[in-house]
């Protein structure tokens, strides 16, 4: 089973990991260097299935960051609260004021001025794949130079978008963890196939893994359309790989479960460009995980 990467990857990191600190205070088991390869060919979508992954988050988020959006407020109004916690530690850092994640939720969806202040990340994913801007002033929109060179140069190995604007890291919230996606055309003349490698410097096994492949997954359909190819390989690769200390115990009761069949994946609407794609265009058929497993994320 293809999951099975991911659980032997967790295995992996638990018996052998280093043991340190890290920037959150909390402490992981991290090692360096991993590789799963996931085929999508056949409608497959990689939700792992030994918890419940709660893709839609996962797909909104990967919607998100397509509108160049940085600010948390429209994933609020989505439901999608895993980004709070960054500009909520900022405000209570700023103001010394002790609001509770919900109230200050409340405030960034009913306060536009409010959310301004308080809402964004800076110039994160969104901004950086969108309009990166260069040194001589110009804006660069990564995504859709990448649809673009798809269609006229298929074989190029320039089929990049990035998001380690060095220059931009202390301005934004969190450094960018999956920051480079290469994409790769095989079966060109015949039936050209879309791939998708991604680079993630960093990984939170047991939290964000299971969200950033199945995002990342939901994006290379998304691209595959907006081009006219069929969908093949997704290549995730990761640098730092760690498993926070106050997830060992939720990683050891996922180890004992065995993994089911992945879901599939259709997307029922052609859309008009990149940036017309919405979360109703997404049905998943035959997910049946096991159980959710509840982590805190570190901070
Ligand atoms: N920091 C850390 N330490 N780990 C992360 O995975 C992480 N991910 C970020 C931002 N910073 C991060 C963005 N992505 C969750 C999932 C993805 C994510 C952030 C948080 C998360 O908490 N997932 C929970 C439930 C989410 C919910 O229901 O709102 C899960 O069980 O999957
Ligand atoms: P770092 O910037 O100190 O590496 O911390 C970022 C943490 O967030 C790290 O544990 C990796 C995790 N992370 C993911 O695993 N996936 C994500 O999509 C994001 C945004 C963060």
């Amino acid at each position: 089973h293809p999951e099975s990467q991911y659980l032997g990857l967790l295995q992996r990191v638990l018996d052998s990991g280093d043991r340190r600190m890290d920037r959150t205070g909390v402490g992981t088991v991290s090692s360096l260097g991993a590789m799963m390869r996931f085929d999508l060919s056949e409608g497959d979508f990689p939700i792992f299935t030994t918890k419940r992954v709660y893709w839609k988050l996962a797909v909104k988020e990967m919607i998100w960051f397509l509108t160049g959006g940085t600010n948390i407020r429209p994933l609020l109004a989505e439901g999608v609260r895993i980004w709070t916690d960054w500009p909520l530690a900022a405000y209570r850092r700023a103001t010394g004021e002790e609001i509770s994640q919900l109230d200050f939720e409340q405030r960034v969806l009913g306060d536009e001025g409010f959310a301004m202040q308080w809402g964004d990340l800076g110039p994160v994913y969104g901004k950086q794949w969108r309009a990166w801007v260069a040194s001589d002033g110009t804006i660069h929109d990564q995504v859709a130079t990448l649809i673009n060179d798809l269609k006229v140069n298929p074989s190029s190995r320039r089929l990049i978008f990035h998001a380690w604007n060095v220059g931009e890291l202390p301005k934004m919230a969190l450094a960018p963890c999956h920051m480079v996606y290469q994409f790769h055309v095989s079966g060109i003349g015949s039936r050209p196939r879309l791939n998708l490698m991604v680079f993630q410097r960093s990984c939170d096994l047991f939290l964000g893994l299971p969200f950033n492949v199945c995002q990342q997954a939901a994006l290379l359909h998304m691209i595959a359309q907006q081009v006219d190819m069929e969908v093949g390989e997704l290549v995730w690769t990761g640098g730092d790989v760690h498993i926070y200390s106050n997830h060992f115990e939720q990683v050891r009761e996922q180890l004992s479960r065995d993994p089911r069949p992945f879901p599939k994946l259709s997307i029922s609407r052609r859309a008009s460009d990149i940036n017309d794609f919405t979360i109703g265009d997404f049905s998943v058929t035959g997910y049946e995980p096991h159980p959710p497993i509840a982590g805190d994320v570190a901070v």
